[in-house]
């Protein structure tokens, strides 16, 4: 279990509830047919067809050389930044999710905070050179809710100071910016698969890229550092991808599109529900870009909504919907980084303005818009109270 809950009834509650990240399913039969013939090839992980599969259709629909499957991002971000021989220091957003200064902190790499743009949630380019020692050696942009990072200004400063570039593209599949696939950009990226994601493998992460000489670093280091049967050349780990991931995954790339219209209605849906509460308002998509609508995030602002972020999500609490305060309090608020940078905070306003003022509430193909009128209804009702 990966939460010790306060009790029975909370589990409960959890269990049955109205989430964030429930999962978007494409055709069960589509599926159920594939597992069929794992089942009858006897191939079950370790490169198999399936995977293969998998990873050729990433890189035809991202348009990049390059697509290494793995079980899951936070291994994907680990191989990723050690191919790339990332060492020291390396500047990384406090605004996403654990795993990204974690994949980091794991390989004894310090992430060094930088702040964010309160306009964009992401890393803001000019907050990083502040933030760049000697032993800095790379930046790890983080596209968070899929929309792009300021690519152009911070690879335009990793080619002045001498680092490398790589993205947590976790929620950015099937998004652009500036007209061009996440998935593109610096010496790679990185996606996560798992269930509560837009498209999702039950568990799964892949790094992309078009630097061939770092593909096939991470190829061996997925599989122990392998190249051949009996010939180890890297220091490795296990990061492969099995079959019935695949399988999933190649079953829901199928109804993409599908799930991008469900998505979206219910992304307008809760603006046009959202769109006179004070106080309230819901973050913007680029509609010259391509954007999967994965995560309606909405902003409390206290100055205006007489009721704080936090009473909000109580009141959708108290009616069972199970809304999310992501990023909050933001890495350098939590453990080992709150022990180990007791002061990062002093530089991180913004990070900690967004993150006391953000909800996330749920969408994707469990919800309908009835119920996106219900949860409006309780933000409305919560925040006027
Ligand atoms: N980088 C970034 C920027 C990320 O956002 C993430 C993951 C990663 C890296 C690492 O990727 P992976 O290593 O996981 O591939 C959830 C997800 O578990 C996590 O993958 C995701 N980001 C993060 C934003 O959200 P938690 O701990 O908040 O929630 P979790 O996994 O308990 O699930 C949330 C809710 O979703 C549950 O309360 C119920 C619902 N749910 C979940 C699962 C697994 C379902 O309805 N069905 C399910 O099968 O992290």
């Amino acid at each position: 279990m990966k939460r010790n809950f306060q009790s029975s009834s909370e589990l409960e509650k959890l269990r049955n509830g109205l989430h964030v990240g429930r999962p978007n399913i494409g055709d069960r039969e589509a599926l159920f047919k594939r597992i069929n013939e794992i089942l009858d090839r006897r191939w079950l992980s370790n490169d198999g067809p399936l995977l293969k599969e998998f990873e050729e259709k990433l890189a035809a629909l991202l348009a990049v050389k390059h697509v290494v499957a793995m079980c899951n991002a936070t291994v994907a971000l680990e191989i990723a930044s050690r191919a790339l021989n990332l060492r020291g220091e390396v500047i990384v957003p406090s605004y996403t999710f654990i795993a990204t200064a974690h994949a980091l902190q794991w390989q004894e790499i310090t992430p060094v905070f930088c702040d964010i743009s309160p306009l964009t949630h992401n890393i803001d380019p000019a907050k990083i050179e502040q933030l760049i020692t000697p032993k800095t050696t790379g930046i790890l942009g983080v596209h968070v809710w899929g929309r792009g990072c300021d690519t152009e200004a911070i690879e335009e400063i990793a080619a002045r100071r001498d680092l490398k570039v790589m993205y947590d593209a976790s929620h950015g599949f099937a998004c652009s910016k500036g007209g061009r696939m996440l998935g593109t950009f610096g010496e790679c990226e990185v996606f996560s698969f798992h269930a509560t994601k837009f498209l999702n493998c039950f568990e799964g992460g892949a790094v992309v890229t078009n630097n061939d000489d770092l593909a096939e670093k991470m190829r061996l280091m997925r599989n122990f550092g392998f190249q051949g049967l009996d010939n180890v050349i890297y220091l490795g780990v296990n990061g492969k991808m099995s079959e019935v991931h695949a399988a999933m995954g190649l079953t829901n790339l199928e109804a993409l599109e599908e799930i991008i219209a469900v998505n979206k209605r219910n992304y307008e849906a809760y603006r046009t529900g959202l769109s006179n509460v004070p106080g309230i308002s819901v973050i913007d998509y680029d509609p010259a870009e391509r954007n999967n609508y994965q995560y309606v995030v909405i902003e409390v602002v206290s100055e205006v909504c007489p009721r704080n972020r936090d009473e909000i999500v109580e009141a959708l609490h108290a009616e069972n919907i199970i809304a999310r305060k992501y990023f909050w309090p933001g890495c350098h608020k939590m453990e080992p980084y709150r022990s180990l940078q007791p002061n990062a905070g002093l530089l991180l306003t913004e990070t900690e303005r967004v993150a006391a003022r953000v909800i996330v509430l749920p969408t994707g193909q469990a919800v309908d818009e009835e119920t996106v009128a219900r949860v409006c209804e309780v933000i409305r009702d919560a925040a006027t109270r």
